[in-house]
């Protein structure tokens, strides 16, 4: 593995952490568009309850607590769990939604140009950060895990929105540890509108249903089961028996008869859906991870990789009340590795037992719709949904030499380009230049005698979102790679090309496989934006 002194301007960002975590507040007083956060010595000293006298004035003033709690998940004793609070300080109280009878985080609901400030305070036992998974912001309000606070500390976001209308979502990110507490029950959606999502016209309030779908596995006392360590457990991922959807089993989700747009996050820490309607229509795209295609796509079915969203329009008005259908998973193959050969091969072997009742690949349906109610609400679906500017690939710095990033597996260790993660490590060809475009080629075509052990990897970009300019080695028509993305799922085989502007926002961010004990286990890396 190549290692690299890293550059000047990330020693000084290093050793200033180190000061602003001795502060209390991992940062202070960022302001929108800066690098640094603006940090006096009194703002610092103040006790992390309180706020920094800057010029940052946020529309909504949120706290963010990450604590240990218990839920109803299942009949019986209560579920342990941690789960993400939020309180209102300032701004309208409908736009923090918390979910009743989950583990999940409250909905937090800001449109763009807002500035947002969060007070997240970490009260598990557990270091822990917190990342807004497609969300553009500075690169020290991003939740790379060198920021990460222990037990009983506070740090403080505060960002511009700028991204556009869509579904985002947060979640920790501490390295090592965001599978274990991803799966205990930290995450929520981050949902953005803007004037144009607006002046769509798409269904709202109750007919605007976000879903998070999840898979977990409960032991007799109804508490949480996470994988064992093994190194083969890691190696496929952590996989569950019991489909959540946003933190329920057995989901049904009741409507009336008329449009809907369904918001769907995979949150799961590993498995991947093929996401498709039970009676055999085809599914209607609006949405993807950066928010609204330009116009509607139909796909018979869609994979839906963690970390990914798709919005759904679905329309019930030609369905009488107690219609029934359901979104379901297809079966799939999931190559080497993670639901297939391999596993089976270990199930053979005595190993991996709990992740097999359900393996990555098996056919299962994901929750039901019931049509409960007739309404008179007739809700064309617009052809148009946004601007979507065309895709100039020949303004890529390296169009001629795309970078390349390679997906391998090395003495039972996913890596990228052989290398794993290390906190500071940034290597010569992870460095852009900042207010440039390029092209990336990442590559899960394995090859040689570990073909046999390729598995898929959705790879997220964390600050960016980007468009996909191609794929090849494409067997199947699951992907929706119109729109604008920060994850992108690559099957074995598969090879994807992505054009990143890099266009503000210097600094030091990841790019990892969004299987989240892939990334665990160093499947990540950081790439520094350098300004000049
Ligand atoms: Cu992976």
């Amino acid at each position: 593995m190549k290692k690299q002194n890293t550059t000047r301007e990330i020693a000084g960002e290093n050793s200033r952490r180190q000061f602003l975590k001795l502060a209390g507040y991992g940062t202070l007083g960022l302001i929108t568009g800066g690098f640094w956060p603006r940090l006096t010595h009194s703002a610092a000293s103040e006790y992390p309850g309180t706020i920094s006298k800057t010029e940052f004035l946020p529309d909504l003033d949120i706290s963010l607590v990450a604590q240990p709690d218990e839920v109803a998940v299942l009949p019986g004793k209560l579920t342990q769990v941690w789960r993400y609070h939020a309180m209102m300080h300032k701004g309208d109280k409908n736009r923090v939604i918390e979910l009743p009878r989950s583990y999940l985080g409250p909905i937090i609901k800001a449109n763009k140009g807002e500035k947002i400030r969060i007070r997240f305070k970490n009260q598990i036992p557990d270091e822990s950060i917190v990342h807004w998974h497609g969300l553009h912001v500075p690169a020290i309000m991003d939740g790379h895990p060198r920021y990460v606070i222990p037990q009983g500390e506070s740090y403080l976001y505060e960002f511009e929105v700028k991204n556009r209308a869509g579904t985002y979502w947060y979640h920790p990110h501490p390295h090592g540890r965001t599978g274990p507490q991803v799966y205990q029950g930290l995450a929520g959606l981050f949902l953005v509108s803007d004037e144009q999502e607006q002046a769509v016209g798409l269904p709202d309030n109750e007919y605007d249903v976000p879903l998070v779908i999840q898979d977990r596995m409960f032991d007799p006392d109804n508490q949480l089961v996470y994988t064992s360590g093994h190194r083969m457990e890691q190696m496929t991922g952590f996989l569950g028996d019991w489909i959540m959807v946003n933190g329920m089993p057995d989901f049904i989700l009741p409507v009336s008869t008329c449009a809907y747009r369904l918001r769907l996050l995979n949150g799961s820490n590993s498995r991947i859906y093929k996401l498709a309607w039970k009676d055999g229509r085809p599914l209607t795209i609006i949405g993807t991870d950066g928010g609204l295609l330009e116009m509607p796509v139909n796909r018979q079915y869609v994979f839906l990789s963690p970390g990914e969203r798709l919005e759904i329009w679905a329309d019930f008005s030609d369905s009488p009340v107690g219609f029934e259908t359901s979104i379901i998973s297809l079966p799939f193959d999931t190559g080497g590795m993670g639901g297939s050969r391999m596993e089976r091969g270990m199930v053979m072997g005595g190993r991996m037992g709990q992740s097999q009742s359900l393996p990555n690949g098996a056919g299962f349906s994901i929750f039901k719709i019931k049509v409960a109610k007739h309404v008179k609400k007739i809700q064309p679906l617009p052809q148009k949904l946004s601007e979507i500017r065309p895709l100039k690939q020949d303004e890529a710095v390296n169009f001629f030499r795309p970078r390349q990033f390679y997906l391998t597996m090395r003495h039972m260790q996913w890596s990228i380009n052989g290398r794993v993660f290390q906190m500071e490590d940034v290597a010569d060809d992870e460095i852009v230049q900042l207010g440039s475009k390029e092209i990336w080629e990442f590559n899960n075509t394995g090859g040689g005698m570990m073909h046999m052990m390729n598995m898929p990897h959705p790879i997220h970009l964390h600050g960016k979102q980007f468009r996909v300019i191609e794929r090849s080695g494409v067997m199947h028509n699951g992907y929706v790679d119109e729109g604008w993305k920060d994850t992108v799922l690559l099957m074995p085989g598969e090879r994807i090309r992505i054009l990143v502007d890099f266009d503000d926002y210097p600094g030091m961010f990841l790019y990892h496989c969004h299987n989240l004990e892939h990334e665990d286990m160093g499947m990540m890396r950081n790439y520094f934006v350098r300004e000049q």
